[in-house]
């Protein structure tokens, strides 16, 4: 019984302790996380922006819900872009220029929870001003690291 608790503390130490990578078991694993945790935040993205956008009617509730979904899969998609990950339409720059890459998932994250707090104001003016500047972190780290 000792021995069984020993080795679930040092496989629990060992878990917390292995580089992201190692959450994955393949690169490709890696790639396709890191696409999906992108694609769900763009969709949600999306729907905010079609309200913003005045496609469809401003509905506060459902803009809150939706921001929420994206500032959640917002803190996701870089643990999917470890080491010997290099892929799909990421650029190399990723990983040759990692405080770069660093600093703009942290300025979307920042602006992310700024989109929360607007979202919950239920002014859609405040909504738009955040949505653009969320929109222009997702831009930015678009223009320099992603291939079209
Ligand atoms: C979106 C989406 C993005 C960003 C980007 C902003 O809705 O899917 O990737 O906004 O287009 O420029």
């Amino acid at each position: 019984m000792k021995l069984l608790s020993t080795l679930a503390l040092a496989c629990a130490a060992f878990a917390l302790a292995a580089p992201a990578q190692a959450q994955f078991q393949k690169p490709e694993d890696a790639i396709k996380y890191r696409q999906s945790a992108l694609s769900v935040m763009g969709t949600h993205f999306g729907r905010v922006g079609a309200m913003v956008n005045g496609r469809v009617p401003f509905d506060a509730k459902v803009a809150a819900d939706n921001v929420d979904i994206v500032a959640a899969m917002a803190k996701l998609p870089w643990a999917g872009f470890g080491a010997g990950t290099e892929g799909g339409k990421a650029k190399p720059e990723i990983w040759k220029e990692q405080a770069k890459f660093k600093e703009s998932s942290d300025n979307l994250q920042a602006e992310t929870i700024k989109l929360v707090a607007a979202a919950k104001t239920g002014n859609l003016d405040t909504l738009k001003a955040a949505f653009g500047a969320t929109a222009g972190t997702c831009k930015a780290c678009h223009d320099a690291f992603q291939n079209k």
